[in-house]
């Protein structure tokens, strides 16, 4: 039997609950199958399990480590390796100073370890994070090295190590080379500091303001222990929709706080900025950005911030959007905004993050549109430590969207994609959507501008217009529910964020075999059919929520369940009928040159297939074009009978997935498949609601009867738009 993993500082079980669990394990020993310990999701992917298996013992091969942990640094790396080696072998390694025997692991940089310095590895390109990982001869003895420019080079090519062995890979003739391609690979969390989070669904916010800085919850180490395998190597702490406290010197000695704990694993800190904060909380009568006093007030707080965290990373700003206080309050322009900013943090090496999320309080053009009109005039207006944060699709984090037109239209500024973790409209925790491929789909998309092969990861990491200053965000899914995410799927989402962060070019599909392997299992019979579901999940949740292009046909406010009826309100383009524009003729927007536009934000290349609905991705369909319902598809269906038939493919994917998990039962520890297997079953209910509800209000306005053999809505429309959500979580408070 394996000796559990435990979590710094985490507690143990209670000695109840151990005492089933440990009944629970010894009859399932006695019935002769493997022996698995339940788990409860804390250990993330870093559960060092043996390869073989839960019940192998395994030796990683690794006979010696050679590690200095002089710096915090260093200490960090060594104990995530001491506890890892021992976790994966069964006994901890033994440490030396210098390599001695076959088998040994030496880890350091050229400064830190002399028998590194004589290996005269080639380091140079790998810049300050990067590091090589390689088999060597050292002193005569068969060696991995792990080394690197800077000791947080050495602690990513650790856990890079760690990955290795957790999948059971050989150790012999490794030759690694790997350094990150994108510089700020930022989360963003969006939580308040009543420790609310907005758009969370794993339990409150995970920073516990009231106790800090008196107490330091163990579980920020291991979030950033979890943080610095993936690469991620900062945090902005509180919601974009700031709260101008958090930079009050109470709230910056927790800030400060937290900083220590994270800066051994190589993670700065950052803040979210409210763009009024010197009126709030100085006193000042504006916060006009070209007011010299405002100017003098943020160089006062900048200091005040790097006296306290002198690796401070800087400040995330959403202004003039969805009624935040920004520059244009003062008739001042965005750039005005972020580089008043930029200025107060630049002589401390401090960025500003400033974010594209706008759309006019007057809803002028089509919503799509309004973030490259407001944007693309301020182009090579920022100053150089700015970058420009933008969401991956022009309206907001939809199930599907084609790439932001912003994404290479703004050459002379540096674009940073903003991503969101959490699933705000892809079924809150419950659903099972891995969002790998839509990551993905987004990086790999070519925006042309500079002909084929300009993708949007080009654009992100400057190589396609020469930016030193690059960076990626990820809107945060972590609370302080015990399994982190919410639900145990749901940490894919983080790790497969943090894995395209580090490299943009690697595959959805084997970052979640990569996944499955640390979490689950190594069994190929666990790791097929998981990666099977997790490539499936996501379409099935475009299906059933709304396929062909529909977006924003979700609940309001909450966004939690369908409502594509919705209408009235504050402003048209927060309804549902705004996006989808269905009417007895057909549906969808027409965003082409005929109707909004939106289409010729696009280079021309990417525009015209835009444009025409006979070359426009079938994906994308009712996203550019209105639609007349009878419009025969690609495979001859009108498209109406595509659409319900979509819904309905939704629908049999998520109970395909039941049976499929439903069959991993006795290879999967019992309390993480149960609860993934209940969760599944909360799925399977509402993506059938997602489809009775959708179809039933799309028949009411299309006026067509269901193809043949597809049953109808058990419930009248009525029964669906009376549902009421007051409680949703992570709703706006
Ligand atoms: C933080 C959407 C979400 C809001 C979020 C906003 C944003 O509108 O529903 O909760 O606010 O995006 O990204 O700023």
């Amino acid at each position: 039997m394996l000796p559990l993993t435990h979590s710094a500082g985490e507690t143990r079980r209670p000695r109840a609950v151990r005492f089933a669990l440990s009944l629970l394990c010894g009859i399932t020993l006695l019935a002769g199958a493997p022996a698995l310990q339940a788990e409860d999701g804390y250990d993330l992917w870093l559960r060092y399990a043996a390869p073989g298996g839960a019940s192998a013992t395994a030796s990683p091969g690794i006979t010696q480590l050679v590690a200095v942990a002089d710096s915090p640094v260093q200490a960090a790396t060594h104990r995530e390796l001491q506890r890892g080696l021992e976790a994966l072998s069964g006994t901890a390694p033994v440490g030396a100073k210098t390599v001695t025997r076959a088998g040994a692991l030496l880890v350091g940089t050229p400064a830190s370890s002399p028998q590194i310095a004589r290996l005269g590895f080639d380091l140079d390109g790998l810049g300050d994070e990067g590091y090589r990982i390689r088999s060597a001869v050292v002193g005569g003895h068969a060696t991995t090295v792990v080394t690197a420019n800077t000791d947080v080079g050495a602690l990513y090519g650790s856990f890079h190590l760690l990955r290795l062995l957790q999948a059971g890979q050989s150790l012999d003739g490794l030759d690694i080379r790997e350094a990150p391609r994108l510089d700020v690979r930022v989360l963003n969390h969006w939580d308040n500091l009543d420790r609310y989070v907005e758009r969370g669904y794993a339990g409150q916010s995970i920073w516990d303001w009231h106790r800090l800085p008196g107490w330091l919850d163990p579980r920020y180490t291991d979030y950033a222990r979890a943080n610095a395998s993936i690469g991620i190597n900062g945090t902005v702490l509180n919601n974009v929709n700031a709260n101008a406290e958090v930079l009050t010197p109470m709230y910056l000695d927790k800030v400060a706080a937290i900083a220590g704990v994270l800066r051994p694993y190589g993670m700065k800190v950052y803040l979210s900025a409210r763009f009024s904060a010197p009126m709030e909380i100085g006193g000042l009568a504006t916060a006009d950005p070209l007011d010299a006093g405002v100017q003098r007030w943020w160089k006062t707080k900048a200091d005040e911030v790097y006296a306290l965290i002198p690796d401070f990373g800087g400040f995330l700003v959403k202004a003039n959007s969805e009624g935040q206080p920004g520059p244009q309050d003062y008739g001042r322009s965005h750039a005005d905004g972020a580089n008043m900013l930029a200025d107060a943090v630049a002589p401390h090496g401090g960025i500003v993050m400033w974010r594209a999320f706008v759309y006019s309080d007057e809803e002028p053009v089509d919503r799509a549109k309004q973030a490259y009109n407001e944007f693309v005039p301020l182009d090579g207006t920022f100053r150089d430590n700015v970058l420009v944060q933008v969401k991956n699709g022009a309206i907001d984090f939809q199930p599907r969207e084609p790439f932001h037109p912003l994404f290479g239209a703004m050459p002379k500024t540096p674009l940073m994609m903003e991503f969101q973790i959490t699933k705000e409209y892809l079924g809150f925790s419950t659903h099972l959507a891995y969002k790998g491929p839509l990551y993905e789909d987004v990086l790999d998309a070519d925006t042309q501008v500079q002909g084929p092969g300009s993708t949007v990861a080009r654009v992100i990491d400057g190589s396609l217009d020469g930016h030193a200053l690059t960076g990626i965000a990820g809107v945060a899914n972590i609370g302080s529910d015990r399994n982190w995410s919410g639900s145990h799927f749901d940490q894919a989402n983080w790790y497969a964020f943090g894995r395209l962060a580090w490299n943009p070019a690697l595959s959805s599909r084997d970052i979640a075999a990569e996944w499955t392997r640390m979490t689950f299992s190594n069994d190929p019979a666990v790791v097929e059919p998981v990666v099977g579901m997790m490539m499936a999940s996501r379409e099935a949740v475009v299906d059933y929520t709304g396929a062909l292009g529909l977006h924003h046909v979700m609940g309001r406010g909450h966004h939690y369940g369908p409502g594509p009826w919705v209408e009235g309100g504050p402003r048209a383009d927060w309804t549902s009928v705004y996006f989808h524009r269905a009417d007895a003729n057909g549906i969808g927007f027409d965003r082409t040159r005929r109707g909004s536009d939106a289409v010729s934000q696009y280079a021309p290349p990417v525009a015209e297939v835009f444009d025409d609905v006979a070359r426009t991705p079938e994906e994308f369909l009712l996203w550019f074009h209105h639609v007349p319902w009878d419009q025969p598809m690609r495979n001859g269906r009108p498209l109406w009978d595509e659409l319900v038939l979509r819904y309905d493919r939704g629908v049999s994917t998520v109970r395909d997935m039941r049976v499929t998990w439903a069959g991993l039962d006795g290879r999967i520890d019992p309390e993480r498949h149960a609860q993934v297997a209940a969760f599944l079953a909360i799925q399977q209910d509402e993506a059938q609601w997602w489809r009775d509800a959708s179809v039933a209000y799309f028949q009411s306005i299309s006026g067509r009867p269901l193809p043949a053999g597809v049953a109808p809505p058990p419930h009248p429309l009525e029964y669906y738009k009376a549902l009421e959500f007051p409680h949703a979580p992570g709703d706006t408070q």
